[in-house]
């Protein structure tokens, strides 16, 4: 387990919700932030706000110098070759839509086939479904293992030479699975397709190495790492960036302009049309020293014991469902369950009154859904700041909306 002081570090936590000690269990939808990235922003508005890349003036020098600062701490982060390949966006939405847009257009014709699995958020699903439609291209699904787990052998059923681009999540949002990125990668190079990963449920909890996995997108969000919103970023291996056409046009990503033509500037900023997302990156890049002081290694063993230790008093609850592999071994931070026949936006509920934060919906995953055949399920997804004490917490507060549905029901 990490220390307990790293809770000391976030503000937010140390407060009461409805007469309770703040037990925070939703860092899937967004983690909290900690004191060091909340002051570099505050520092960035106080003394170097300025706009970037365009200043003879010395406010100008600073905030350039803290926007690309940012950009190598992604790159030493998730172990790319260059700057070139990291593009600051808005999040991971917006970086699989930018692939979808750019380099799918380009590169996807009629009868084509792009592969997703069952297991994939929203953001992962429609920018290819949208894709697909326009172009006449074939959206082929890779089905899940009885546990949720997915299994190579379905991969392969799925890609044929006819694949031009498989998009895979890194670690599901909902069963918390963490999947063989690498392997399903070598899968779709062996047949000629581009690797995307959906990476914004592992870049927060796992050493990322984009050379490693010879992936050649990669999207996460800075805000599930303890970064700000606003901000996220787009790997790309930089062949494959250089051919693509940006997808945002206008200031800030051109070098000429003409009347009726114009020219983009080179790699990463002919991605980043228009003024940046200059204090959200000079955030994130806090967030990364912020993680990496603590290590990768460390966050993943540290949710994996949370995890295990969850599921196992949440296996004292009778009528508690939890979806996805049983194993800890097999996932990551988080446990999505649900209870009898309450409706999860009831345990929540009942949940929040204690002072305990958990998301109940269908977690922007609705195929999914479908496949567990369930409407809505509940989810307790942890962090580094989170202990058993909190776990103990959340149990104890499961115990309480069981007994209360018992009577109500
Ligand atoms: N992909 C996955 C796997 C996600 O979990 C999310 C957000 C996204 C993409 C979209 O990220 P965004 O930053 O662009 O919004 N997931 C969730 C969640 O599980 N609950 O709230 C947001």
């Amino acid at each position: 387990m990490l220390s307990k002081d790293i809770r000391n570090h976030f503000p937010i936590l140390d407060q009461e919700i409805n007469g309770h000690p703040l037990v925070y269990l939703d860092s899937a939808a967004t983690s909290q932030k900690p004191r060091q990235v909340i002051e570099a922003i505050s520092d960035y508005y106080s003394f170097g706000n300025s706009n970037v890349h365009r200043g003879v003036h010395t406010l100008g020098n600073r905030a350039t110098e803290g926007y690309e600062g940012a950009r190598e701490k992604v790159r030493k982060f998730i172990n790319a070759k260059s700057t070139e390949e990291v593009i600051f966006m808005r999040g991971t939405t917006t970086a699989l839509n930018t692939v979808a847009q750019s380099y799918g257009r380009a590169n996807v014709g009629e009868g084509d086939e792009i592969i997703i699995t069952y297991m994939e958020h929203h953001s992962n699903i429609i920018p290819w479904q949208q894709l697909a439609k326009e172009k006449g291209a074939v959206l082929k699904y890779v089905d899940l293992e009885e546990d949720g787990t997915l299994s190579l052998e379905k991969v392969r059923e799925v890609i044929t030479d006819r694949t031009k681009i498989v998009s895979i999540m890194y670690v599901s949002n909902v069963l918390g699975t963490m999947n063989p990125i690498k392997e399903i990668t070598e899968i779709a190079h062996a047949h000629g397709a581009v690797m995307v990963v959906d990476g914004a449920q592992a870049a927060p909890h796992l050493k990322i190495d984009v050379q490693k996995l010879d992936c050649d997108f990669f999207a996460f969000s800075g805000h599930k790492m303890c970064g700000p919103t606003g901000i996220g970023v787009l790997y790309g291996k930089k062949d494959l960036l250089d051919k693509m056409e940006p997808v945002e046009f206008g200031g800030e990503m051109i070098d000429f302009v003409g009347l009726y033509e114009s020219t983009w500037k080179e790699l990463p900023w002919k991605f980043e049309g228009g003024t940046p997302i200059i204090a959200g990156a000079i955030g994130l890049g806090a967030a990364i020293d912020f993680l990496e002081e603590i290590g990768l290694d460390n966050i993943e063993r540290h949710e994996h014991e949370l995890a295990g230790y969850a599921m196992e008093r949440m296996s004292e609850i009778d009528g508690l469902t939890i979806y996805g592999p049983l194993d800890p071994g097999k996932r990551a931070g988080l446990v999505t369950f649900n209870l009898d026949d309450v409706h999860p936006h009831d345990v929540a509920t009942v949940l929040d009154m204690h002072g305990i934060a958990v998301r109940a919906g269908h977690h922007c995953a609705q195929p999914l859904m479908k496949w567990l055949d369930v409407s809505a399920t509940a989810r307790a997804s942890f962090y580094i700041y989170n202990t058993e004490a909190d776990v103990d917490r959340f149990v104890d507060g499961l115990r309480i909306a069981k007994e209360y549905f018992a009577d109500v029901y």
